[in-house]
């Protein structure tokens, strides 16, 4: 028994802060064309896949800042990536900066959603891991303000009957996170879509910078294998604005094994089929959680925030 899902992970090269939304929007379209050509059921695309990494830089004015956000999704400039996957019968995974007023308060998310083939959306997820910090800080080569553009995210980690199977989102700094993975992985989760925008120099911990793509497999792979899942991650690359972004978009099998990565730091689409049943060898066996696993003993992990040493 084998249930397929063919899916293209499209990496894209630098965006440049004068790209306007429409120019992205093309990128976007030609590899949605081409992950088609190639036989995909789904292509998902970065983190804030329409506008440069605006974080590294401190905006005084919102307005500024809010330039980068989508007010409407889909929106005008965004309503041909619907038309198109709806036209070719493909779905979508899209990260983007959502601006949104909810109960009359203005509020600001790193956001992705899931389209399907019809070109409607199935499921929405806001960032809940905002890595960075808040206020600016000049000592860096450039900053990381996620934690001054967004809130948390409000709508938890959630999983969707989609594509013959159980699909979850993540983005970006999730990924480093376990908790990520195994709350996802509870609530069934065969295939993890997510998207990235990474620097390689980590301004706190220069002398790791060498080990970014070692850190980024390292906590996918673990994440795929300890959960029996599918991990699509698709990285924003390549010098963009002056910052070196990681590459190495993958996609990696329910055992941990990548069976797909690219090899540029430009827009490249890169395919594998997911059989999304080879996540019941996990699943089934070494990681039965219904079997082997002992909540009674993990309380801390939701109740207890930062270390109590004794
Ligand atoms: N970016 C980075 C990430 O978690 C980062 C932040 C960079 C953390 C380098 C650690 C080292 O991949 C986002 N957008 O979360």
């Amino acid at each position: 028994m084998s249930r397929m899902l063919t899916v293209g992970a499209a990496q894209l090269g630098p965006i440049s802060r004068e790209e306007t939304r429409g120019e992205v929007v093309q990128r976007l379209l030609s590899l949605m064309r081409k992950a088609k050509a190639r036989g995909c059921d789904l292509v998902v695309f970065p983190e804030l896949a329409l506008t440069t990494f605006f974080p590294r830089w401190y905006m005084q004015d919102q307005a500024d800042v809010d330039a980068y956000f989508e007010t409407e999704m889909p929106g005008p400039e965004t309503q041909p990536l619907f038309d198109t996957a709806r036209e070719l019968g493909i779905g979508f995974y899209l990260g983007y900066a959502e601006r949104v007023e909810q109960a009359g308060r203005v509020r600001h998310f790193n956001t992705a959603i899931l389209v399907d083939a019809g070109g409607g959306i199935v499921g929405k997820y806001r960032k809940i891991h905002l890595p960075g910090h808040s206020e600016n800080e000049p000592w860096r080569a450039f900053q990381h303000l996620e934690k001054r553009y967004f809130e948390p995210g409000d709508l938890g980690f959630g999983t969707w009957r989609a594509f013959g199977g159980v699909l979850g989102m993540a983005l970006c700094n999730d990924r480093r996170w376990p908790e990520t993975y195994r709350v996802l992985a509870l609530k069934g989760m065969e295939l993890m879509m997510l998207g990235y925008n990474t620097p390689i120099h980590y301004p706190p911990v220069p002398e790791h910078d060498h080990l970014q793509g070692f850190h980024n497999h390292l906590c996918m792979q673990a994440g795929a294998y300890q959960n029996g899942t599918w991990v699509v991650a698709v990285a924003k690359a390549g010098r963009e604005e002056g910052c070196e972004l990681l590459g190495q978009s993958c996609i990696i099998a329910p055992t941990g094994e990548i069976v797909a990565m690219s090899s540029t730091l430009d827009d490249e689409l890169i395919v594998a089929d997911c059989d999304l049943d080879r996540t019941r060898e996990i699943k089934e066996n070494i990681f039965n959680f219904a079997l082997h696993r002992q909540p009674q003993e993990y309380r801390l992990i939701a109740e207890r925030k930062g270390t109590v040493a004794p």
